[in-house]
């Protein structure tokens, strides 16, 4: 059965142009997920269609009202937080104060039914939504975005590529940066050219025809045929590229031998 996004937001046009390339806009189309957008502004009551108010206490910013919001939550059947089963349906508040979005948690989020998205906005959301409305508060990054909606894309990206069907060839994206499942599951024989996965590293370099390019040529080991070669020459670009960008994923214990030799550790 189809993994449902609901998406608040007082931008649902945003999601429109997103979402529409590659194999999210495939799995879109055969069903495989589903993504509704609700335009928070149809639950308001005002002429105005007012969504933010004044903060009390004083300060910058406006911030978005509770009503439309629980309005909008109610119209869509989201059922209340008591009687929740978030193994199954779960809210989530996109906001720069928000828990890390990984890779784990899209496979989490991949497990489940009903995936209910809260797109921030102003300088924040009325706390009570936060919570007695939301599951888990997620951010994307150390940045901080003019509203959730970008995230909120990244989020159903990560999550829909994921599930069965999606790719073609169920295991393919098994290989890919931060992908590498964390069991140590060796390459096996159907994919001779993969880095065991021990850890989780960043991709090594990819090449393809023409074998010389403008004079740049690719790497030997690549053109051989020797495949014990290839894996441990893509093994030590993975482990470089990870030490050079991303020295906090490289764990001590994940690391062989060989890996340590690699990294003169
Ligand atoms: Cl989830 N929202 C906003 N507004 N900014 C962010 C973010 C989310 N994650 C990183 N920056």
């Amino acid at each position: 059965t189809a993994l449902r996004f609901d998406i608040l937001t007082i931008f649902p046009e945003f999601f429109s142009s997103v979402l529409c390339y590659g194999v999210v806009a495939r799995a879109l189309q055969t069903g495989i997920a589903t993504v509704h957008t609700t335009d928070l502004r149809d639950f308001t009551t005002d002429r105005h269609r007012t969504v933010d108010d004044r903060p009390f206490g004083g300060g910058e910013g406006m911030v978005l009202k509770p009503e439309p919001i629980f309005a909008a939550a109610d119209a869509l059947g989201i059922t209340p937080k008591p009687n929740r089963d978030t193994k199954r349906e779960t809210v989530i508040m996109l906001t720069p104060q928000g828990r890390p979005f990984t890779q784990a948690v899209a496979r989490t989020l991949a497990l489940t039914e009903r995936v209910v998205l809260l797109c921030g906005r102003y300088e924040g959301v009325d706390q009570r939504v936060i919570d007695h409305l939301c599951d888990r508060q997620l951010s994307i990054g150390d940045y901080v975005l003019s509203g959730g909606e970008l995230a909120a894309a990244a989020v159903v990206d990560a999550t829909v590529r994921l599930l069965p069907g999606v790719l073609g060839n169920a295991d393919s994206s098994h290989y890919e940066s931060f992908g590498l499942s964390a069991d140590g599951a060796a390459a096996d024989a159907d994919t001779p050219l993969a880095v065991s996965p021990a850890a989780g590293l960043l991709d090594y370099p990819h090449y393809t025809r023409p074998a010389e390019f403008r004079g740049w040529a690719i790497p030997d080991v690549l053109a051989g045929g020797n495949h014990t070669e290839i894996r441990r020459w893509r093994r030590e670009r993975a482990l470089e590229t990870t030490l050079q960008n991303r020295p906090d994923l490289l764990r001590e214990e994940d690391l062989t031998r060989e890996d340590r030799k690699i990294l003169g550790k």
